[in-house]
């Protein structure tokens, strides 16, 4: 009995010596390592202790392909028409137990669902990817790298990547561009350089290192295919303007300010209104350019007023004083025009 005891003990030993020896790895123990497992069996023949007898067992741990690809952030990205280098964010995960590299693609779709209850209404431009070289989880342009594959990506590794694209002109808010990273795992081949594409085995397991795809259909790509895929999309946000120019009859020669006609030699406020819809980005440098007509003459004395305010329709004689007026034109910039703001730009002239 004292002995059966004894060998309970040697084997939680090797056993434990075995865990000790295998890193912690989520991903498992590592592809093409060796588990070896030795018994030993002790006995007697007449109560007399014989000498051990033991056994061993070795295999080759197989490569258990699978990657995660995920959209970092819950949120669309949003972007302004003409945007250049808008940035979608991701993370490609190495959730096999070996060090593969990793293909990239971005593609775009016509139509179709996007990423956060949207549907897709255009597509961006100049699609590029880049791994976040500096580790901040932020797209620096200039340090952050340009790649088409992730190298030698380490079991339980995860690297930021980065699609960086440019937002077409002309477009309006809720217009939204889907785009999906796939990443495809690959043999690692040597630091870098792209390894080949991996291949399962088929039929049984070998005494060589085995590989397995283990991965699930992510947005676009099938179970069990060494790749995986997310979606992300860019969401248009921007200004919806619109332009009104009123005139108002000050005064004439005749009537004075008393019920004033548009006669030769009367006095025009003329007032250009610029209205921001509700829910749209602000817009900035909001810079007016009105030609006058060789038939009215402007009124130096009385100036141009920016940043004035309208009521129902009107325009209050507000503002303050500013703009220029050069080779007949009268010009002036609103510094912003935020959602739901109206500004005007007011000025005066006579009939000619
Ligand atoms: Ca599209
Ligand atoms: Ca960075
Ligand atoms: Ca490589
Ligand atoms: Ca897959």
């Amino acid at each position: 009995m004292a002995t059966h005891v004894k060998l309970l003990g040697a084997v939680s030993a090797g056993a434990l010596a075995i865990l000790a020896a295998s890193p912690a790895y989520a991903s498992g123990t590592a592809a093409g390592s060796t588990i070896t497992n030795t018994v030993t069996v002790n006995y007697q023949v007449g109560a007399v202790s014989q000498i051990a007898s033991s056994a061993s067992n070795s295999f080759t741990v197989d490569r258990k392909v699978n990657l995660t690809v995920a959209e970092v952030g819950t949120t669309t990205t949003t972007v302004s028409p003409g945007q250049a280098a808008a940035v979608t964010t991701f993370t490609v995960t190495n959730t096999s137990n070996a060090t593969l590299d990793f293909a990239l693609a971005a593609a775009q779709q016509t139509g179709g669902a996007g990423a956060h209850s949207n549907t897709d209404t255009f597509d961006v431009t100049n699609v590029k990817i880049y791994v976040d070289t500096n580790a901040n989880g932020i797209y620096d342009s200039g340090t952050d790298t340009l790649v088409t594959y992730l190298d030698e990506l380490a079991a339980d590794a995860s690297k930021t990547v980065f699609v960086v694209s440019d937002v077409p002109l002309g477009l309006a808010t809720g217009s939204v561009a889907a785009v999906t990273l796939t990443a495809t795992g690959r043999e690692g081949d040597t630091a870098t350089s792209q390894g080949i594409a991996l291949t399962e085995t088929s039929g049984a397991n070998t005494a060589g290192m085995d590989t397995v795809f283990a991965d699930i259909a992510g947005a676009t790509d099938a179970a069990r295919d060494a790749a995986f895929s997310a979606k992300d999309d860019y969401t248009v946000l921007t200004a919806a303007l619109t332009i009104a120019k009123l005139s108002t009859v000050i005064s004439d020669p005749i009537n004075g300010t008393t019920n004033p006609k548009a006669i030769p030699g009367a006095t025009i406020e003329y007032c250009i209104s610029v209205a921001n819809a509700t829910g749209s980005a602000t817009a900035t440098s909001v810079a007016i350019s009105d030609p006058l007509p060789s038939t009215v003459t402007y009124n130096s004395a009385y100036g141009i007023f920016l940043n004035g305010t309208v009521t129902s329709g009107v325009c209050n004689a507000d503002g303050s004083a500013g703009g220029a007026f050069a080779s007949g034109t009268v010009s002036g910039t609103l510094t912003s025009v935020a959602a739901t703001e109206t500004k005007t730009l007011r000025f005066r002239a006579t009939i000619n």
